[in-house]
């Protein structure tokens, strides 16, 4: 098999029944397999609830590891909206010419830093760092910070043989109790300043919500966009007919970022707890159980998408999940599409073609399903295009 080609583990599932089972710390998960049924129940957040106990419609759950509320990510309609209200002009910043250009100043350098450089890791010598480097500019705080957040490895809550790691986690609460303590100090005019003086319900925003959304942006953000840029260089080393046609087509890059997140799908699902008997799929489910919304299994669903297990670059009519659906649809995906947008016309302009040395799959244990996710690491050179 290709190392970009990233195999469908549910289909089977999903045609015969529709859902899938995983245990997960003795809260079993029902899975939603379909694209209509994972559609419908991220829409019906009455039955289907965001705002349970903190970490549990997370898989694997992290009530063990976190007290803190994300917010809005964990709160429900109507009170999710007014959280949102707040947060999304701040998250549209990205659609900004000024913050696009400084987003490819960066992006530039660092393909730069590992063109005609020898081999290269991807993962951590160049999505990490392009990640957190991208990152100072969403929160916009110095970009000297990136070094700190690339210490902390790809996951801000996992390290490598522990699913889930509390003393790590607890790296990233104290950094960021600091950082709120410092903008209240000396408010300045990056994310914690400006959400520390936003107004909700009449009040500002406590230091714990400011926290909650501050945790979220730093765990969504972080290994979604490690995945989509590593398996997007996978596959582009496998293709390298496809950096021929982005420098003849530029303009069939949005519609490729797209595809690409269809196929990758890096969040492969998330929770919801479950607040009455109900029905999904012609199956019992209990008040109070966990279901999860699949949508790496929706994105390759035949009754929607032609050809799903093929990448096709510009795919026509691509109403993926890959950012989720409904109100909780990601924050980040302005953020996260500039960077890939700008990561792919970049590698068009300096990079002639890309070899895979190795590389060591990420898969996660889904107990009825393997899902490869992305990597742990894959080495690769880049050879410059003169
Ligand atoms: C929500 C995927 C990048 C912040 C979501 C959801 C998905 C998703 C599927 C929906 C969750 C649900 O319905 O429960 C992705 C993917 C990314 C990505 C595939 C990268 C390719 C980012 C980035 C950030 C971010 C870069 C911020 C730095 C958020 C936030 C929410 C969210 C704040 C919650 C929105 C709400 O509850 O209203 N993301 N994400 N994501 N994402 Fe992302
Ligand atoms: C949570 C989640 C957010 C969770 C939209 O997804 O991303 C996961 O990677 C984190 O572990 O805490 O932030």
């Amino acid at each position: 098999m290709k190392k970009s080609e990233f195999p469908d583990p549910f289909e089977k599932a999903r045609l015969d029944k529709g859902y899938g089972k995983m245990n997960d710390q003795d809260d079993p998960v029902t899975m939603l397999l379909r694209h209509k049924d994972v559609r419908k129940s991220a829409h019906n957040y009455k039955t289907f609830q965001s705002g349970a106990q903190p970490g549990r419609i997370v898989v694997p759950s992290e009530v063990n590891i976190r007290d803190t509320r994300q917010i809005p990510f964990e709160v429900d309609p109507p009170v999710h909206g007014e959280y949102r209200a707040i947060v999304e002009p701040w998250f549209k910043r990205p659609l900004q010419p000024e913050y696009q250009e400084k987003l490819s100043v960066q992006i530039s350098n660092l393909v730069d830093e590992i063109i005609n450089n020898g081999t290269v890791d991807v993962v951590n010598g160049f999505a990490l760092p392009l990640q957190s480097r991208a990152l100072t500019l969403l929160l916009n705080t110095p970009f000297s910070e990136a070094e700190t957040w690339i210490s902390w490895g790809t996951h801000v809550f996992r390290s490598e043989g522990e699913a889930l790691d509390g003393d790590k986690a607890n790296i990233l609460y104290n950094y960021i109790d600091d950082q709120i303590e410092r903008a209240v100090k000396e408010p300045g005019d990056d994310m914690y300043s400006v959400l520390l003086s936003s107004d909700f319900q009449g009040r500002k925003l406590t230091r714990e919500e400011v926290k909650g959304v501050m945790v979220l942006t730093f765990a969504g953000g972080r290994d979604t966009v490690i995945n989509a840029v590593t398996n997007s260089i996978s596959y582009l080393a496998e293709h390298p007919e496809s950096l021929e046609r982005f420098r003849k087509e530029p303009e069939i890059i949005g519609k490729a970022v797209e595809e690409f997140i269809r196929y990758f799908s890096p969040l492969t699902q998330m929770g919801r707890v479950v607040t009455e008997d109900t029905q999904v799929c012609e199956h019992a489910i209990k008040a109070d159980s966990r279901i999860s919304l699949c949508w790496a299994s929706a994105n390759r669903d035949a009754s929607v998408f032609e050809n799903p297990n093929e990448i096709v670059l510009d795919r026509k009519i691509n109403p993926h999940v890959g950012f989720g659906f409904s109100h909780h649809n990601c924050l980040g995906a302005a953020h996260a599409r500039q960077i890939l947008k700008i990561l792919l016309s970049t590698l068009a302009e300096k990079v002639a073609n890309i070899e895979i040395v190795d590389g060591k799959e990420n898969i996660e244990d889904l107990d009825e399903f393997k899902r490869k996710v992305g990597f742990d690491q894959i080495n690769v050179k880049f050879k410059k295009l003169t």
